[in-house]
């Protein structure tokens, strides 16, 4: 697994892993089959979720769906807005929302627009993620691999071809790697996914998962309140006043109405 401590024996010249020492910090999805979970990646200090805002589409259920998975095994996550570079002044209405949406005045999270193909923005996600092992996910084509070997270019890794007629990626990254960048950082580069499934977080627990509804959930009326169709709801309060951003508490109806009862 992408990230895991072993300990290791060399016979003649031939490294064989031992042991796989515990693991902290790990990033999973419900696998494909719907039955098991799927590790992505172990170890790590933060989740960067990569997206962008064209070819392929931004996609908020992707993201909130990749944001819960992280704030469910109470690991940091930080976004990437990438491809800048292909932003002309129609995309600035949904680009301000992304921002308003998921940035420090909404779901509170860092978030770096930036362009691997300018380099734009690079610099200051290389200085957040210092010292960090951060594993990237987002859907296929985001610029995943782009983003490292922007990093290290001297690094022989597959970026990937968009499909011209549905601007998704191709899945040419096909395992999860660790790629050590300078100054005791190194980023964990997995395949791009169609979907980040999270059935594997319980009803229960989707509440928790949307870190901005936090400091609202002890003031409902009932104590049980799941913030769907209870009166007196201070979650449903916050959206009506603007607090929490009404497109992340339409993703969490949406994902309670998937999980029902
Ligand atoms: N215009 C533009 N294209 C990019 C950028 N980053 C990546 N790409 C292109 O997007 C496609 C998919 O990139 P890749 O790194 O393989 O995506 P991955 O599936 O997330 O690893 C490739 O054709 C890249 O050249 C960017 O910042 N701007
Ligand atoms: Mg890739
Ligand atoms: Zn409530």
């Amino acid at each position: 697994m992408a990230g895991d401590y072993a300990v290791a024996v060399t016979t003649g010249g031939i490294p064989l892993v031992e042991k796989i020492l515990p693991r902290s910090g790990v990033l999973q999805r419900t696998a494909a089959s719907g039955a098991s979970m799927q590790i992505i990646a172990a170890n790590v200090d933060m989740v960067l979720v990569v997206t962008s805002i064209k070819h392929p589409d931004f996609s908020n259920g992707f993201l909130c769906r990749a944001l819960a998975a992280a704030s469910w095994k109470e690991l940091k996550a930080a976004i990437v807005l990438n491809k800048m570079d292909l932003c002309c002044s129609q995309d600035k209405e949904l680009q301000d929302s992304i921002l308003a949406t998921y940035g420090p005045g909404g779901a509170g999270y860092p978030l770096f627009p930036i362009s691997c193909t300018t380099g734009h923005g690079a610099d200051a996600l290389l200085e957040y993620i210092r010292g960090m092992t951060v594993v990237m996910t987002g859907s296929s084509g985001t610029g995943k691999t782009s983003l490292v070997k922007y990093y290290n270019p001297s690094l022989d890794v597959r970026i990937g071809t968009l499909n011209p007629k549905t601007s998704k990626g191709r899945h040419t990254t096909v395992a999860a790697r660790l790629i050590p960048l300078k100054s005791n950082t190194s980023v964990i580069d997995t395949p791009g996914l169609r979907m980040f499934s999270i059935d594997h977080i319980p009803r229960n627990d989707m509440q928790f998962c949307f870190p901005e509804f936090r400091v609202y959930l002890d003031e409902c009326k009932f104590r049980d309140c799941l913030h769907l169709s209870e009166p007196e709801c201070a979650v449903k309060s916050a959206v009506d006043e603007g607090s929490i951003p009404e497109i992340r508490y339409g993703k969490y109806v949406d994902f309670m109405n998937e999980k029902n009862p």
